[in-house]
């Protein structure tokens, strides 16, 4: 089984505008990192076991700039950890549940990615993460 929630993206318009809000919440900011490959800028803020992740589009193209050009800013998907992705993708595929690609692709912190296309996850878009080593 997925081993825990990783994080929960949010879609936001600008990193820099949002983050005096979750500071004041009392979150300290883990670190901002750029992410090419889904052409998107994250920033981290750990919560005890799982994190919040805020995503900026780097291009009007990307999917989270397309997310909130349709949707508007908001929560745009959930993250489970699991230590078996590549094996749990074939598994996934082969029972029916839909995939944006088959194969792990690279994501922010290190780690291979995959998703579930929210029309077979009940309107969710689901990540998959795996870590290199043991997260910090
Ligand atoms: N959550 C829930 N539903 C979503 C969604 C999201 N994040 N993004 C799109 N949808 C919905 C659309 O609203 C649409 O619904 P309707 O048909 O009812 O209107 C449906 O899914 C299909 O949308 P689409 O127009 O066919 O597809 P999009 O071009 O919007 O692409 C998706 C959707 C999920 C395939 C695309 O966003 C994608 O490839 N995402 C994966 C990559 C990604 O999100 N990267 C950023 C995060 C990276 C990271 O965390 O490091």
């Amino acid at each position: 089984a997925p081993k825990k929630l990783a994080h929960i993206g949010i879609a936001v318009s600008s990193i820099e505008e949002m983050l005096p809000f979750y500071q004041q919440l009392g979150f300290e900011l883990e670190g901002v990192e750029t992410v090419e490959e889904e052409q998107v800028r994250v920033a981290f803020f750990k919560i005890g076991e799982t994190k919040l992740e805020l995503l900026e589009s780097l291009s009007t193209e990307g999917p989270v700039a397309k997310f909130i050009a349709k949707r508007g800013q908001g929560i745009h998907h959930i993250a489970f950890e699991v230590d078996d992705l590549a094996s749990r993708l074939e598994y996934y595929k082969q029972h029916g549940i839909s995939l944006l690609q088959d194969e792990p692709r690279q994501g922010a912190e290190g780690a291979q990615i995959g998703f579930i296309h929210p029309k077979s996850a009940g309107g969710v878009l689901v990540e998959l993460c795996q870590y290199p080593t043991e997260k910090q």
